[in-house]
């Protein structure tokens, strides 16, 4: 079976952005994949996180997981630094990736903004972890939104310099692997901006812990404009919100956006809130309350990370051992 492996950082609870772009398709490809899924804590590190919230974020994230339906027993789930393998074979790619790849990496960019100076320097060879964090496993494939490409490719450049330097044939090259119903989901408030855990506004964002109330109060303050819907999609362009609306009422009822217009068009955004909440609650809900449910119990979410550690370094180990030879460091 095909090795799978994809990460998310434990930055917060996750959200409908993380689920319709990443979570739901990681439970999907459970049937037919062997999948190693990480709390990416070492990455979330990058930029300041309060040590107790991180431990609390990890716990909940882990709940909002299983709540989704990842299977643990049959797949692996842990916390990134719980596996040392992750930062052996990090600091070697450091020393193999190029400062020239990195400053072309878009999501620096994006995320250092023009304060570039007082940002960590590990949000800057964050995806040389990246890479490691995939190598490690060799894993073939890695589910990832459509902003994580140039890292991968990055990560395909490591591997090839690192085969090149040392004269070997020892990592194959990773497929990204976008999902074509992967949503890019946009905030709230700002259709110009993906939803994000570190926005500072909680209404930007769907929480996959929000309830029913919840739900329905972000959905009637998401920010729109004052026509109504268009009947096709040409009347969508230069309208941000209105088509991040649409495109998730589409996703969540299994339409196209064009299928959400011939039914909606001519609506005004008051009763499209009311329908677009009906189906967002469908599908939250359930997951909101067995993660609640999960939660009170944190021993076995404890353990669950902790068997997913031991059964991910023991294939991460014997690789990440034989890099470690290669490169010459005495054993
Ligand atoms: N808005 C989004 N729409 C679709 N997919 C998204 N993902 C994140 N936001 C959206 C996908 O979720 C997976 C895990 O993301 P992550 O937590 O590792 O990092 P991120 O992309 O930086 O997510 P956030 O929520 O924006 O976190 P913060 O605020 O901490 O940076 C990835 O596959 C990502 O594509």
């Amino acid at each position: 079976m095909t090795r799978v492996f994809s990460g998310i950082q434990p930055t917060g609870i996750p959200h409908l952005g993380n689920y319709l772009g990443a979570i739901r398709n990681w439970v999907a490809l459970q049937a037919d994949h062997e999948c190693i899924f990480c709390l990416v804590d070492l990455h979330a590190l990058t930029v300041w996180q309060n040590p107790a919230d991180l431990r609390e974020q990890t716990r909940q994230q882990t709940a909002v997981l299983l709540a989704s339906g990842i299977d643990p027993a049959k797949h692996i789930l842990f916390n990134q630094s719980a596996v040392s393998a992750h930062t052996r074979l990090g600091w070697i790619f450091n020393c193999v990736s190029r400062l020239g790849w990195l400053n072309r990496m878009t999501q620096f960019k994006d995320k250092a903004g023009k304060d570039r100076e007082n940002h960590s320097a590990g949000l800057y060879v964050y995806p040389n972890l990246m890479a490691a964090d995939i190598l490690a496993y060799k894993a073939v494939r890695v589910p990832v939104g459509d902003d994580q490409r140039q890292h991968i490719e990055l990560a395909n450049d490591i591997a090839k310099k690192f085969n090149h330097d040392y004269g070997v044939e020892f990592f194959t090259e990773i497929e990204a692997f976008v999902p074509p119903q992967a949503a890019r989901v946009m905030s709230l408030r700002d259709g110009s901006k993906k939803m994000s855990k570190s926005d500072a506004s909680a209404q930007s964002r769907i929480d996959m812990t929000d309830d029913a109330d919840t739900i329905s109060l972000k959905i009637r303050r998401a920010k729109t404009d004052a026509e109504p819907l268009p009947s096709s999609l040409e009347g969508l362009e230069e309208r941000p919100e209105a088509r991040n609306l649409v495109g998730l009422y589409a996703v969540l009822a299994g339409l196209t956006p064009e299928q959400v217009l011939t039914q909606h068009g001519g609506e005004g955004f008051g009763p499209f809130k009311q329908a677009l909440t009906d189906v967002m609650v469908a599908h939250i809900e359930p997951i909101a309350q067995e993660t609640r449910r999960l939660l009170e119990d944190v021993p076995h979410l404890e353990s669950v990370l902790r068997d997913g550690a031991v059964r991910a370094s023991a294939i991460a180990d014997p690789i990440v051992s034989e890099v470690e030879r290669l490169v010459g460091f005495l054993k």
